[in-house]
């Protein structure tokens, strides 16, 4: 199963969007088709099981346990489902998922999954670019972030009562790591739609950054100015930083990030190095001139 896109950016995108998207990117080295932007790892990946995805879950609006989502995520109402677009977008307001996913190219991206607390998988997601969405809604010249927000529902979800983490859960990238054509809003895995202990029906995937990035059930979309605050930062800033580019030289304070944890490889299998910005090299030209250990 590889990655094969069917098309290129020139069929999906027009003339002035792509010359608008040109200049947020300058800087980047260089756009191209999205046939070259195809990860290069995705030849060589084996995704895990539908099994293995969908049993190991992190979703603490369900419990903090690993499997507490597949136990428990069922009671969340995934449809009607609506996102409310705003801050310094052309065309702000709540857009149903339908509206909001309307042209759009659903695709196949095969990706390294690494979370923070040191394990990986390869998950083949199927969604779109966050950059087709942001195209859609406009963003305006002031726009320098992109805040993003779970849905909370008390009634649905059992894990919102302990305060583990401050609630809703909010996440936050860059405008350029927003639209780099890696960062993808998946809706299925698998070709299937998105299980809900993923993230249903809408959530965010940033395949170099820890996984925590990575916010599930959608609801809010913010175009802002400054930095947002994301959860885990909030819970410790000392630990998770805005940036949380997988970095196997900056350890967290509890932990090495050197070498994962592979699921699904058997308790006996050796760990895996970890590689920078989780192999997604092309991205490294986003944090030119940055001290990513200062920027963690
Ligand atoms: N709303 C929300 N999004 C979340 C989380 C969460 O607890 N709540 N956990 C994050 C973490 S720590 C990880 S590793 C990934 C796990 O995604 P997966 O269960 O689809 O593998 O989701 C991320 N997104
Ligand atoms: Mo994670």
């Amino acid at each position: 199963m590889g990655y094969k896109p069917d098309y290129t950016r020139d069929d999906v995108t027009p003339k002035s969007l792509w010359l608008n998207r040109r200049q947020i990117f300058a800087g980047a080295a260089g756009l191209a088709t999205a046939s070259m932007m195809r990860p290069a790892l995705a030849q060589e990946l084996t995704p895990n099981t539908l099994e293995e995805i969908t049993n190991y879950n992190n979703f603490y609006e369900f419990g903090t346990g690993k499997e507490d989502p597949a136990k428990y995520a069922d009671a969340l109402t995934i449809d009607p489902w609506s996102i409310e677009v705003g801050g310094l977008v052309d065309n702000p307001g709540t857009y149903s998922l339908a509206d909001l996913t309307d042209g759009m190219t659903i695709e196949e991206r095969i990706y390294r999954f690494r979370c923070v607390e040191a394990w990986s998988m390869v998950i083949p997601w199927n969604g779109f670019e966050l950059n087709q969405l942001l195209e859609k809604v406009g963003v305006q010249s002031g726009a320098k972030y992109v805040a993003f927000e779970t849905a909370y529902r008390p009634e649905e979800m059992p894990g919102v009562r302990f305060p583990v983490v401050e609630w809703p859960y909010v996440e936050g990238l860059r405008l350029d790591e927003a639209m780099h054509p890696l960062t993808i809003m998946a809706t299925g895995i698998y070709g299937e739609p998105m299980p809900k202990q993923n993230g249903a029906p809408i959530r965010l995937v940033v395949p170099w950054k820890y996984g925590f990035k990575s916010i599930k059930s959608i609801v809010k979309i913010n175009l802002v100015e400054e930095q947002p605050p994301t959860t885990w930062e909030k819970a410790n800033a000392r630990e998770y930083g805005f940036y949380s580019n997988v970095n196997p030289t900056v350890d967290h304070p509890r932990w090495s990030q050197a070498t994962e944890r592979v699921i699904g490889a058997g308790i006996f299998a050796q760990r895996q190095e970890t590689l920078m910005f989780n192999g997604y090299d092309e991205v490294a030209s986003l944090y030119e001139g940055m001290d990513l250990s200062k920027f963690f």
